[in-house]
């Protein structure tokens, strides 16, 4: 990246402003900062004004973060995400990850274990089967990608929070992180885990996940953007360390609230 010298017109500052917001991936959050975010404005949330494109992108991530907290107070555990007619449901449903069809994961389902750790009790790996044992729920709600496309399907499975009450995990902590059996992980707000439409989905559409969904589970989370329900989960944490994403780190909001 080059550096830049801090004595430069005012006027170039602001260009440097523009080439940081364009280069913030996610389309909504780059229009919405390019139409408000002015050099006073950034000077104002950060309380310094950047000078060069490292401190320009360091800022806007500060103000991201500043973002997560804002929305994570405005987050109400009560609201929940619109649900639908089972006969507005997309099948078969868009499929989308940072590769293609081609690369898709496969899973065995009879070695699978669901491994645990961070600020958890009782640390004992799940097996798909005993997961399946648990009280399970559904919901036909929509998901909503960053890339410009939406639609409706149904996800069905154990909630999140009646799991992480059954495992003895620290609810005051501030984060649940997930990694997946791809490179892809990312984190969520404890209040947006014990969300009671937040599942541990099992089945897609009243069968079994399939592959492309994320067999043999993935977290449904229809209160936040696509990229932060991860698929093929295998392993779960509770931590108060911020654990980022694979998109959140490379510039998407934390938050990720739909
Ligand atoms: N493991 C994993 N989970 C992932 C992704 C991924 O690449 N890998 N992509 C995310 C994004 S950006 C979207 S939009 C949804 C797509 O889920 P779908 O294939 O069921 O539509 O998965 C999310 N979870
Ligand atoms: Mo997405």
């Amino acid at each position: 990246m080059v550096r830049k010298t801090i004595t430069q017109p005012r006027h170039e500052a602001e260009l440097m402003l523009r080439d940081a917001t364009r280069n913030i991936v996610q389309p909504s959050r780059r229009a919405f900062l390019q139409r408000t975010l002015t050099l006073g404005g950034l000077t104002l949330l950060t309380g310094c004004t950047p000078d060069t494109e490292q401190s320009m992108e360091a800022a806007l991530m500060r103000v991201s973060r500043w973002n997560d907290s804002v929305q994570g107070l405005l987050f109400s555990p009560a609201t929940l995400a619109p649900t639908y007619p089972e006969s507005m449901i997309r099948d078969p449903f868009p499929f989308n990850a940072y590769y293609g069809e081609e690369e898709i994961r496969q899973v065995n389902g009879d070695d699978w274990r669901l491994e645990l750790s961070g600020l958890v009790a009782d640390r004992t790996p799940w097996r798909l089967e005993q997961l399946r044992r648990l009280p399970q729920q559904a919901q036909v709600t929509r998901h909503i990608c960053v890339e410009g496309w939406s639609a409706i399907g149904k996800w069905g499975g154990v909630p999140l929070g009646a799991f992480l009450r059954r495992i003895g995990a620290d609810l005051s902590a501030r984060y649940v992180g997930f990694v997946c059996a791809d490179d892809y992980y990312t984190s969520i707000d404890m209040a947006s885990a014990l969300h009671p439409q937040t599942l541990m989905a099992l089945d897609w559409n009243g069968r079994n996940l399939p592959p492309r969904y994320g067999f043999p589970m993935k977290v449904r989370i229809p209160t936040k953007l696509g990229y932060k329900n991860p698929k093929h989960v295998q392993a779960m944490f509770v931590t108060n360390t911020y654990p980022g994403g694979y998109w959140e780190d490379r510039g998407y909001n934390w938050f990720g609230g739909s």
